[in-house]
């Protein structure tokens, strides 16, 4: 009876992997708990978990031997750390091996949105550049003044992502950090009015959830771009969706959403605003290293070893 539970949906390499390191039970979802025997439930002492949906109490004591909850992905906001803390199980996470691609979309999206490299494209392809001539001009990214909100490992790469870009850098954390000079407010809303762009990279979970207010889009004004790395919870999406309907900020360059994939078709009327399907850590070399790391957690978990990554 295996001792290892894989939840959701997995590369080929990955599910390789897993099968010749721990010869786990696979389900879907965790909906699909109640749907194993009893006797596999109760021999089950680890989980890798893949996915959105929330893994709580009510899929824990579906378990009554868990001790890890291995997450596939830096943020763990689907767990629910508290219940596992409760229950004695132990939660770990995939940090850092996928700084440098979130970071490296966040700045793609935010090229994108400013010099409308979507459109600029679609020109060229549809044969207008030919028949009708140049591309409209568009607007000047480098040398702008940019908001981090969230000065985290991901917050940092792009921040120094961006110092390359000659922008002035300001940044929201919860408290000040040591930079190379860059701007610190303590105060969001104050920071929003500060800048043009405001990048956001706050952990997910309720404790961020619609940090990004009506009240800090509004003050960020009509040249306002938001980028969004970080979790569609972070922001008021409602509001976000208004203030970009009415003008009252120029765009957005978000990779993530409110119920993803199913996202508010309001977004796909808007072309001022670059879409992505949550691709932030998606590259083959980033999700190999984010599967070993989530494996090498379990495989520490069930030699009595110290967890690699531990985040309770
Ligand atoms: C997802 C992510 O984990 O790391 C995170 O927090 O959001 C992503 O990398 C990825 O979609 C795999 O589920």
């Amino acid at each position: 009876m295996s001792a290892t539970l894989a939840i959701g949906s997995y590369a080929e390499n990955d599910l390789s992997a897993l099968r010749a390191e721990f010869d786990p039970v696979f389900i879907a979802g965790p909906a699909d708990l109640v749907g194993l025997s009893e006797a596999v439930r109760k021999g089950i002492k680890a989980v890798t978990y893949k996915g959105h949906a929330p893994f709580g109490a009510a899929e824990m004591d579906l378990l009554p031997n868990l001790g890890i909850v291995a997450n596939f992905g830096v943020g763990y906001d689907a767990i629910d750390v508290t219940a596992a803390d409760a229950r004695g199980i132990k939660v770990t996470n995939t940090p850092d091996v996928l700084n440098d691609d979130v970071a490296d979309l966040a700045v793609a999206m935010l090229l994108m949105q400013m010099r409308e490299m979507e459109h600029a494209s679609a020109w060229a392809r549809s044969g207008n550049w030919k028949s009708k001539g140049e591309y409209r001009l568009n607007r000047k990214a480098s040398g702008s003044t940019v908001g981090i909100v969230g000065l985290g490992r991901i917050g940092r790469e792009i921040a120094d992502r961006l110092a390359a870009f000659k922008m002035d850098l300001h940044y929201y954390a919860r408290s000040e950090k040591e930079t190379p000079g860059w701007t610190y407010h303590s105060d969001p809303v104050a920071l929003a009015k500060a800048v043009d762009v405001l990048v956001i990279a706050l952990v997910g979970g309720a404790s961020t959830e619609k940090f990004v207010t009506k009240e800090m889009i509004e003050a960020l004004g009509p040249r306002g771009v938001i980028v969004n790395i970080s979790r569609g919870t972070t922001i008021d999406e409602a509001a976000l969706l208004d203030a970009l309907e009415q003008g009252k900020i120029a765009g957005a360059a978000l990779d993530v959403f409110l119920n993803e994939p199913n996202i508010d078709p309001r977004f796909y009327e808007l072309p001022n605003v670059v879409i992505q399907p949550h691709q932030g850590s998606g590259t083959v070399e980033t999700r190999a290293a984010m599967g070993q790391l989530q494996r090498d957690n379990v495989a520490a978990f069930h030699a009595g070893k110290p967890l690699l990554t531990a985040v309770n």
